[in-house]
């Protein structure tokens, strides 16, 4: 067993006497003090430790001992969870562990000899707890009475507790709801949040700007928790800071976005209280997360959209947006390729609003990090351009708030603190461990762990008396104040700059101006035709200087993707030019796409591009862009083989097929200029939905809508370009992008030969899923089974529209390194193989 010893003067002999003789019997002593004979020693000194030691599960049992035992075992039992008292006789001894689960023995070195006392001693460590029905109720008495004091404490008039005891109270409030959730869900992730609670608290309740009544107001300070799986801090401190709901019409709901009750049901069906954080699902989320390092890239959009939110918007006197944001990271964040390059990208662009917070920890799910993260963080963030900090405590609240502080001050680069924590704080088997990483700590170590914070033992899901209250006072106030502030601050700027007022609240609610189309290009009918990544650009020119907080860049393909906002005035976005509406990512797909979610999760309209091959580095965040609904729109080049030369690790395959399989995505593959005119024009005025636009290298003809069906078509994701005369078609060629103009080409042709086909030009399989049934029956009427779908990427899916006796001319392989019109011959992309096909088509139905 692990026993403690305590004393002051009055008990020194006795104690070393006692001490050797534990040592000799096989225990594992430690010793409290005091360390020499000395009479100004008093025995709190040395029993306040020994208790706490007991308490927190650090030893098994304690021997208290003074002149008398009687200030020994006062003390002693000023510590929740001590359970001490002074002992003379053999009989005690042995009923006090059995009946009240003692777990300190006091003596007096001056009342026994030392022959009683390790009588006394060896009784007391035999003895167990019996847990016998009414003990076990006269001990969950004594609990309650902790329990109430606890709750009292702070009520009472005679002895408030003071700010830092509240603090403590508030932490430990997070901590225990974590824990308790965790292991009421039998799962998820308690050890982060125990280690981190003082740091949700001191950025919340001292630090953040942000009004738990209003939490989309526009200027209020970010949160965002990179590392989701830690959730239970979130839904802690949303709860206790009474976080109201918004829905998804931003209407202010007056009632909590997290209740005690959502917390109870942690992780299960429909509880606000989901197993990482959700944005859209729960009010005061800013981003969702769980894939590690998307938030903190995500954090890094953000701050972007703050710096140029403030350019365009803050007048002098007018501090419109001046905003900062908090991001908690951990080991997993720092470790994952986004973070860095988020971390590059955004000391370049010197976002001095932006503080990561890393949770140094050394633990991850396989054990230490020392198995596969040695490299020196710190030094790689200053190399970055980080202003970095340390704080050497993770329950240093203070030292923490002052660091916070430091990055309020700091101009010109973001801030990026290094905290050392323990996780699983507090828990004496489990702590700086992986084990406290991601399973529940077990009914007994929770009560050890509760111990340990003098929590009362038995109670779950508990919030003490005073603590909404002292959250209320903090971030409730502050974030009151300064949002009313901002509130009466917006009022006069909207009567001085109306226009720019009316700007920012049509942002807010992803409205767009009236003029917002004006000037879209019409291209005329051409042969030769223009690029979908041209017709791009021009229409992206149109958009940006249409919509004010439209902006975007790519991931250094501007040049190719055509992406390059280049009228008058449109500018850089750089450190010293905040307001420029061209962002240059660097080759950073990445970290590129997770930051235009942080952007479209501060309310601009951004876009994101790079190779469509390359929109497998940014899956990650297109993925999340659709569930959290935001309207992102990556506009991605050289869609197909077009890229023809570059040969296969350029030429995308299953891209496509991958990108319509993410619910709720927008995949749209225009045909033409004025396709592309169309699917603009359809994406952009989406609120709740990310798009892709897949689009060519190469020209593709201009058709002439005059003679085929206007592309305003696009907006239902398919439809019949060019139909049969004179009949039911006999055949349908579904095609879409660039392979639109050869289905066409092959139905003149058939048609030539006296056979009725019809093109549907069908750029979004997701757009038209969601026409009614009878537009689609009229599009692909039932009746016509022989059919045929072209398009240059996997034939994966296309069965749903060909049906099972159709024919696919598609992918099955990878590309080859060759010029376009060779590769189109290799791989059937030619009219007369779809002519063909269709014959074929026709035939097998005759038969
Ligand atoms: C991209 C990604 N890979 C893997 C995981 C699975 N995962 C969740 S937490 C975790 C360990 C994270 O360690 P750290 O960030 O140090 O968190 P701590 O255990 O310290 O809270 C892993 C690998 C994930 N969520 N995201
Ligand atoms: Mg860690």
């Amino acid at each position: 067993m692990r026993i403690g010893i305590a004393t002051d003067h009055g008990g020194f002999a006795l104690k070393e006497e006692i001490m050797a003789k534990l040592d000799a019997a096989g225990h594992k002593v430690v010793d409290y003090g005091a360390f020499s004979l000395n009479a100004q020693d008093d025995y709190p000194d040395f029993v306040g430790p020994l208790a706490d030691a007991v308490a927190s599960g650090k030893v098994d049992r304690g021997v208290a001992i003074c002149g008398s035992g009687v200030g020994a075992s006062v003390v002693a039992c000023k510590t929740p969870g001590v359970r001490a008292a002074l002992i003379h006789d053999h009989f005690s001894a042995r009923q006090g562990v059995e009946d009240d689960h003692m777990n300190i023995l006091c003596m007096g070195g001056r009342t026994v000899g030392p022959e009683v006392a390790w009588d006394l001693v060896q009784t007391f460590l035999a003895a167990d707890y019996s847990q016998a029905d009414r003990h076990l109720r006269r001990l969950g008495k004594v609990a309650s009475l902790e329990r109430q004091r606890l709750k009292t404490q702070n009520a009472s008039e005679e002895r408030p507790m003071s700010d830092e005891q509240t603090a403590q109270l508030a932490i430990n409030t997070i901590r225990t709801l974590s824990i308790d959730a965790v292991q009421q869900a039998k799962s998820g992730h308690p050890g982060t949040p125990m280690a981190l609670a003082p740091l949700v608290y001191t950025i919340w309740n001292r630090v953040m700007n942000f009004d738990p009544e209003d939490p989309i107001w526009p200027n209020r300070d970010r949160f965002v928790l990179s590392n989701g799986h830690a959730s239970m801090l979130l839904w802690s401190i949303l709860h206790l800071t009474k976080v109201h709901a918004v829905n998804a019409e931003y209407e202010r709901l007056g009632r909590p976005s997290v209740t005690l009750d959502d917390i109870r049901r942690f992780r299960q069906l429909d509880s606000k209280a989901p197993g990482h954080p959700e944005y859209h699902w729960v009010s005061g989320v800013e981003t969702t997360t769980g894939p590690l390092g998307q938030g903190i890239a995500t954090s890094v959009g953000m701050a972007v959209a703050q710096k140029w939110l403030a350019n365009r918007y803050n007048r002098p006197s007018f501090d419109i947006f001046d905003y900062k944001i908090y991001t908690v990271c951990g080991d997993g964040c720092m470790m994952e390729g986004i973070g860095s390059e988020a971390a590059s990208l955004a000391a370049h662009l010197g976002l001095d609003n932006l503080c990561w917070i890393w949770d140094n920890n050394h633990i991850t799910i396989e054990g230490n990090t020392r198995i596969a993260f040695t490299e020196d963080v710190a030094a790689r963030f200053l190399a970055y351009g980080w202003n970095v900090l340390r704080v050497g405590d993770a329950n240093d609240i203070d030292r923490i708030e002052h660091a916070l502080a430091v990055f309020r001050q700091t101009t010109g680069r973001p801030t990026f603190i290094v905290l050392d924590s323990h996780i699983g704080y507090g828990s004496p088997h489990k702590q700086d461990t992986s084990a406290a990483h991601g399973e529940p700590l077990g009914d007994d170590e929770v009560r050890l762990v509760k111990r340990a914070y003098g929590w009362p033992e038995e109670a779950k899901f508990l919030v003490p008396d005073g603590v909404y209250e002292h959250f209320a006072a903090g971030i409730g106030k502050r974030g009151r104040d300064a949002q009313q502030k901002w509130t009466e601050l917006f009022t006069a700027y909207r009567k001085k700059y109306p226009e720019l007022a009316t700007e920012i609240e049509q942002m807010q609610k992803r409205e767009l101006p009236a003029s917002w189309n004006r000037n879209l290009p019409v291209f005329p009918a051409d042969p030769k035709g223009i690029a979908g990544r041209d017709a791009s650009g021009k229409v992206l020119n149109v958009l940006a200087q249409n919509i004010p907080w439209f902006l975007g860049g790519s991931a250094d393909l501007a040049p190719s993707n055509k992406t390059t906002l280049n009228y008058e005035g449109a500018g850089n976005f750089q450190a010293d030019t905040p307001g420029g509406k061209n962002l240059h990512f660097g080759i950073r797909e990445h970290a590129m796409s997770a930051i235009v979610n942080g952007m479209s999760l501060s309310k601009l309209r951004p876009f994101g591009a790079t190779f469509f091959i390359f929109s497998d580095y940014a899956r990650p965040a297109i993925r999340l862009a659709s569930i959290m609904e935001l309207p992102v729109v990556f506009a991605f080049t050289h869609d197909a083989m077009g890229d023809g030369e570059d040969g296969p690790t350029h030429q995308p395959v299953e891209q496509l097929a991958s990108l319509r399989a993410i619910p709720g995505l927008v995949t749209l593959r225009p045909a033409d200029a004025n396709e592309v005119v169309e699917a603009y024009r359809y994406v952009v005025q989406l609120r709740h939905q990310p798009a892709v636009l897949a689009l060519s290298r190469q020209p593709l003809p201009t058709l002439d809508r005059t003679k085929y069906a206007p592309a305003s078509g696009v907006s239902k994701g398919a439809y019949v370009l060019a139909d049969a005369q004179g009949g039911k078609p006999d055949v349908i060629l579904i095609a879409s992008g660039s392979e639109v103009s050869l289905a066409v080409e092959a139905h003149e042709k058939l048609r030539a030969d006296g056979i009725r086909s019809r093109v549907v030009s069908m750029p979004s399989w997701d757009i038209f899923e969601h026409q009614t049934q009878e537009y689609r029956d009229s599009v692909l009427p039932p009746e016509v089974t022989a059919r045929v779908a072209i398009e240059q990427a996997s034939t994966f899916g296309w069965e749903r529209y060909v049906g099972p006796t159709g024919r696919m001319i598609g992918m099955h392989t990878f590309g080859a390194s060759a010029p376009l019109k060779e590769l189109q011959k290799k791989f059937g992309f030619e009219p007369d193989e779809i002519v063909a096909a269709a014959k074929q088509q026709i035939i097998r139905r005759a038969a």
